[in-house]
């Protein structure tokens, strides 16, 4: 494959090894380069990069919102209890010192529950509630003159734009009184410092993305919030030595031709192709085919969009790889089977940002014990594959402690000192509030860009503008993919304890909705769409919004996407459409004939 067109190969890399710093990835990703592909995917292509992508074409750079020091707290499609602690207890902690709290979700939530407002919005529609709290901003004059005049471009633009849009035309579409976006707006602009702390991804996951993204930058902007203790902060990277060979990073993959945004904003490179365009490189060899796949602790068989099409381009692949701990649903279709080392059994450099205080942050994680049977740790087998392969001048590492210290040189600290004399990690640098009165922003107008001709350029939407159809009333929404605490993602259904907890998938549902469909809590149901039908248990629960059914994802059985379409949808990033999809059915399961 290698000799006649190497970038017929692509690799699909998961969660445990994004996670794992960017001595794994790096390091992978070196190795594709040197094999010569540039098709390298992960799950970004639907989680977090349209985030990251979103603030820096509008800040110039990523930031985090800093709850601890905070007065109001925007919590945003977010669900911290469930899917990060961490985060959810300093919320708590601010509440009780005082801080007011706001949280937009379609769902009743834990830390909903402890909110002064809870928004209860349509799923899908939060860019016409951005667009909202923009206009009562604007309108009402309660945004920071001084900040907007020195550091925003656009806003004059913005200003206009804002006069499309009726406050009575966005609450028909999101499902919210004029009277709490007009308070919550007011709320949040008024209160000193203020931030909103967006979910990972489930305000990406639909065709307004990266707008939403865009609005939450500006949102913390015309409000003066951006850079001050207790508001939108930037988080600073650990300047670790990158592993990528650069030449290599001008071929960009499949899926940068339509989404250039994705692989490169300006002079910063983010490095990977957009996995939805991998079906169709596969199945149609447009726009060429892709051959063989090597998969590295990732389940897409359960955790990508359209399961069948997912089989289908896994079986159609004329070599299949997959390197992980356990025999998955993706690896059932293996043709070659590779033990991985759990991370007790290897060593790994961490090395990203704290995303509660924005601080860079590194760690090593230790080698507990010797990989078990023939398992290998990740890097260890890519290492020993580059020797094998003759790629020696470019992996000249003996192990992987040398690969670390390698990567380690330019922040002045090795291997052993971490081993040795920092054992629980070390913050590498400190939260730099007002950095931009020094040199501005890195945009190419040097402020916060509200209006975005970079945007333009592409024939896309300058200014926050919402890509969605609105829909009818009485559709059901399904929202996919909801946290519980007790699962990574498809991992840990094989422990028993934890079954215990939560021994099936199920779907929420508010009563009243399940009523109109004949349907009683703890009944089957059939939930169809245009991609397939599954069968899942209805739980009842009066805190999920009428007409919205979530389903979480990771499961074999009821596996939910099965639902969900592959299709690029965010016109800038191609992030597939998981969020806000419209139900064809919802069915007592005994009124429906099984699809196989
Ligand atoms: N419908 C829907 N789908 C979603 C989402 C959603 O909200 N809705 N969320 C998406 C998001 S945000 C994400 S991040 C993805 C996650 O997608 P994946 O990364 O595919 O998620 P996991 O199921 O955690 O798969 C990780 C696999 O790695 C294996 N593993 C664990 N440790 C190691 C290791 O050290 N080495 C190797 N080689 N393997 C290891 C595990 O056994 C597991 O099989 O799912 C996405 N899928
Ligand atoms: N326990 C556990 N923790 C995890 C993970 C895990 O699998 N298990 N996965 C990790 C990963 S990779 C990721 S990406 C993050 C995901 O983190 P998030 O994307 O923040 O996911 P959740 O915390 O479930 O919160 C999402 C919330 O958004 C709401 N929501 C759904 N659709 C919409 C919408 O259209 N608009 C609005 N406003 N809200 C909506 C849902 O009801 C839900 O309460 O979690 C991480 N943490
Ligand atoms: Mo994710």
């Amino acid at each position: 494959m290698r000799d006649e067109n190497p970038e017929s190969f692509a690799t699909i890399i998961g969660m445990p090894i994004l996670l794992g710093g960017s001595s794994t990835v790096g390091f992978i990703r070196r190795f594709m380069d040197v094999y010569g592909t540039p098709n390298c995917f992960s799950p970004e292509s639907m989680c977090y990069r349209h985030q990251i992508i979103g603030y820096i074409l509008t800040t110039g750079k990523f930031s985090v919102a800093d709850v601890e020091n905070s007065n109001c707290i925007v919590v945003w499609g977010h669900n911290p209890h469930a899917s990060k602690p961490p985060l959810a207890w300093r919320i708590e902690k601010s509440r009780k010192r005082g801080a007011y709290l706001i949280v937009i979700d379609p769902r009743k939530t834990k830390v909903a529950k402890m909110a002064d407002i809870h928004l209860q919005i349509k799923p899908g529609t939060d860019i016409y509630l951005a667009l909202g709290f923009m206009k009562v901003i604007v309108e009402e004059g309660l945004y920071d003159s001084d900040f907007v005049s020195k550091f925003c471009y656009g806003f004059e633009e913005l200003k206009g734009h804002l006069n499309k849009f009726s406050l009575e035309e966005i609450s028909e579409i999101t499902w919210i009184d004029v009277e709490d976006i007009v308070d919550s707006a007011r709320l949040f602009a008024k209160t000193k410092p203020a931030c909103i702390v967006q979910g990972v991804n489930a305000l990406d996951q639909n065709p307004s993305g990266i707008q939403n993204s865009r609005s939450i930058a500006i949102l913390h902007a015309i409000t003066g919030n951006i850079d001050v203790k207790g508001g939108f902060v930037r988080a600073g990277r650990v300047h670790t030595r990158n592993l990528r060979l650069p030449e290599l990073l001008k071929n960009p993959p499949l899926g940068i031709k339509e989404h250039p945004l994705f692989y490169q904003i300006w002079n910063t490179y983010l490095g990977e192709g957009q996995g939805m365009y991998l079906y169709d490189a596969v199945l149609k060899g447009y726009p060429y085919k892709i051959r063989g796949i090597f998969v590295s602790g990732s389940n897409p068989v359960l955790t990508w969009p359209d399961t069948n099409k997912t089989v289908e381009m896994l079986k159609e692949v004329e070599f299949l790889a997959v390197m992980d701990m356990f025999m998955t649903e993706t690896a059932k279709h293996a043709d070659l089977f590779l033990p991985a080392g759990s991370f007790l059994e290897r060593w790994e450099l961490v090395d990203y940002y704290s995303v509660i205080f924005g601080i860079p942050y590194m760690m090593l994680r230790k080698k507990v014990i010797q990989p078990l049977g023939e398992s290998k740790g990740d890097v260890e087998f890519w290492l020993e594959l580059a020797r094998r392969m003759g790629f020696k001048e470019q992996f000249p590492w003996k192990s992987v402690e040398e690969v670390i210290d390698w990567v380690l040189e330019p922040t002045g600290y090795s291997f052993d000192d971490l081993n040795e004399r920092y054992p629980s990690g070390v913050w590498s640098g400190e939260v730099k509030y007002l950095e931009y009165l020094k040199r501005g922003f890195k945009t190419p107008s040097k402020k916060v860009e509200l209006y975005s001709k970079t945007l333009e350029e592409l024939n896309l939407p300058p200014l926050p503008s919402p890509l969605h159809e609105t829909r009818e009333e009485d559709e059901v929404l399904i929202i996919t993919g909801a946290r519980d605490v007790y699962y990574t993602h498809s991992q840990m259904r094989n422990v028993e304890r934890l079954r215990k907890f939560v021994s099936e998938p199920y779907a929420e549902i508010n009563p009243e909705t399940a009523r109109k469909y004949g349907i009683r809590d703890g009944e089957y149901m059939m939930i169809k769409t245009e991609r397939g039908s599954i069968k899942i248990m209805a739980k009842f629960t009066e805190d999920i919004a009428k007409n919205v059914v979530s389903i979480p994802h990771g499961w074999s059985e009821g596996n939910v996407n099965v639902l969900t379409p592959h299709d690029p949808a965010d016109p800038i990033s191609g992030c597939p459409m998981l969020k806000g999809i419209i139900a064809r059915a919802v069915e007592k399961e005994k009124l429906v004939e099984r699809r196989e």
